[in-house]
């Protein structure tokens, strides 16, 4: 009771933790790099009808434009000003897109820079993506306008200003993240720029926020700006609805800040379940599959209503970041299939979806010396649009994961299952599991090197399904697998370890 009314309280609070989704959609897709027309298009041709609830967009607001290297995909983590000209495109389109993906009921939240401005060494002129001018030397922004006044140098102890130890909050919070030019948000007149141009964006539709580099922001500080936000506009949302927010922070255990410092001010991007899962999908430190019965909060993660979770992001795919050599990639694609089937298949946190683009990867001592390159581009710099082939795929080096059969089929599968509990769980003590989401949903994944041979308790009612991994039921027929569960929910499953997606996934609609 207590609870009810500390939460009814501090609504406003909570709120912020709810992914505001349509029609009982549940995953994000970060299309990272596209341009607002092609999302625009996608969420209308692709999102939608497959049940994508929302995009997170790579950051629209004006950016430092680098040359050396040629245009790195890292220059956007950089800000000039809250204008709205980016690399993906004018503000004139992504107000279309926002509209658009709005009216199929696509949810649109943008990845929010506002720890900081472009690097120190940044320069001076207007080599900037709406050509606006800046002067890193002078710390002067001013088609914010930010000047000196507006930055943390003066609290930063620190010799060269810099975070050197992540052991040290004050320095994690006050000091340069590399040598970007750190906002003091403990400023009024900081704190209404940055809600100013969130509160902007909001009135033009989009529904949350993917909140940059949270951990060198103090919690008070954020909880201030995220006070000042305005409610969704109600020409998609219901009256006083609040943008949904998460924050970027790094916890993977050992450090002076803990994600829990964020949890009420929104959720929180677990980046020990992408770390972790990597391992035990790759089978690496002897993890198994059978150990992910307790997968989640029993992992410490933290608690499921905190995280957004997802099996790569945009930098640890990279080597950016955080999460190590085991974090799942594209790169990796069969394993890459199976993880993000258990993800979507598994009801802890809210899924991320990622969906990349292509770059010649040229390792020298384990690193890759080309994980600044940008998007497929011109010559002159800008983003190729998106082209799609006759076979749904994309062209042009594009990798369009969330376009993968496999992937775009557990997304629906997981709308599905949403209300459903983890059941019927069954392993063979080595990495072949399976298990059910109450009556609706089952999956069973053989990742052992040898055949799955089982006869499993899927919880379904009786009747055939379709399996969504090899196939889709078009109409009423099947592309791929069939399954054949009784009428007590008994089904048999064959497996091969050679297979190329070696799981199957059937659900209340994949019934023929
Ligand atoms: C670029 C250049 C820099 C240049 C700068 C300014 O690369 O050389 O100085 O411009 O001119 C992105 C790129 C950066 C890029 C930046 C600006 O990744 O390379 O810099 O744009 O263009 C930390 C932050 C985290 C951040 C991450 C990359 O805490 O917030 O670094 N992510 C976000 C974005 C990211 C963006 C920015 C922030 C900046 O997603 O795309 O940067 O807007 C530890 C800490 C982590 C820390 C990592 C990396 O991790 O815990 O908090 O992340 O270090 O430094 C083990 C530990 C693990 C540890 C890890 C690595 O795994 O368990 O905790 O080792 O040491």
């Amino acid at each position: 009771m207590k609870l009810l009314v500390v939460a009814a309280l501090f609504g406003l609070c909570f709120a912020q933790h709810d992914p505001n989704t349509k029609h009982g959609r549940t995953s994000i897709v970060h299309l990272f790099e596209w341009r607002w027309a092609d999302i625009a298009a996608e969420c209308e041709r692709y999102l939608a009808p497959n049940g994508y609830a929302a995009v997170q967009i790579s950051p629209p607001s004006e950016s430092i434009v680098v040359t050396n290297p040629w245009h790195p995909w890292w220059q956007r983590y950089q800000p000039i000003s809250y204008n709205l000209c980016s690399r993906s495109g004018t503000e004139g389109e992504l107000r279309d897109m926002i509209i658009r993906c709005n009216n199929v009921g696509v949810n649109i939240y943008v990845d929010a820079v506002i720890n900081h401005m472009c690097g120190a060494a940044g320069g001076e002129g207007n080599h900037s993506s709406c050509g606006t001018y800046f002067n890193t030397k002078n710390k002067d922004f001013p088609s914010v306008p930010y000047s000196s006044w507006d930055f943390n140098d003066y609290k930063c102890k620190t010799g060269n200003g810099e975070v050197e130890s992540y052991n040290d909050i004050f320095q994690v919070r006050d000091c340069r993240l590399v040598s970007l030019l750190d906002l003091a948000l403990e400023k009024d007149y900081v704190r209404e720029k940055v809600a100013k141009y969130l509160n902007k964006l909001i009135d033009m539709g989009v529904a949350g926020f993917r909140v940059d580099a949270c951990k060198h922001m103090w919690p008070g500080d954020l909880s201030n700006v995220f006070g000042r936000l305005k409610s969704l506009n109600t020409t998609w949302f219901l009256p006083d609805t609040k943008p949904f927010i998460y924050q970027e922070v790094i916890d993977l255990g050992g450090e002076a800040i803990k994600a829990s410092e964020y949890f009420e001010l929104g959720r929180v991007t677990e980046f020990k379940y992408s770390a972790k899962l990597g391992k035990v999908i790759r089978e690496w430190d002897g993890e198994k599959l059978s150990y992910l019965k307790s997968w989640g909060e029993g992992w410490g993660f933290m608690p499921s209503d905190k995280a957004v979770v997802f099996l790569d992001n945009h930098d640890n795919q990279r080597g950016h970041g955080a999460g190590g050599a085991s974090v799942l990639t594209f790169w990796d694609s069969r394993l890459y299939k199976i993880g993000t089937g258990f993800m979507l298949a598994h009801p802890y946190g809210v899924t991320r979806v990622m969906s990349s683009f292509r770059w010649d990867r040229h390792f020298v001592n384990a690193k890759d010396e080309n994980d600044w390159m940008g998007p497929p581009s011109n010559a002159d710099g800008s983003t190729k649009p998106i082209p799609i082939n006759p076979d749904t795929t994309c062209g042009d080096n594009w990798v369009c994961e969330h376009r993968w059969r496999q992937i775009r089929n557990m997304v629906i599968f997981r709308n599905v299952v949403s209300d459903q509990p983890l059941a019927n769980w069954w392993d063979n003590g080595n990495s072949q599991i399976s298990f059910s989401r109450g009556s609706k949903g089952f999956i069973v994944i053989n990742n052992n090197n040898w055949e799955l041979n089982e006869t499993l308790n899927t919880g379904l009612p009786g009747g055939t399904y379709c399996d969504v991994i090899s196939g889709d039921k078009i109409d009423n027929s099947c592309t791929g697998k069939k399954i054949s569960v009784d009428s007590d929910g008994r089904a048999t499953f064959h497996i091969s370890h050679t297979e190329e997606d070696p799981f199957i996934a059937i659900h209340a609609e994949s019934k023929l």
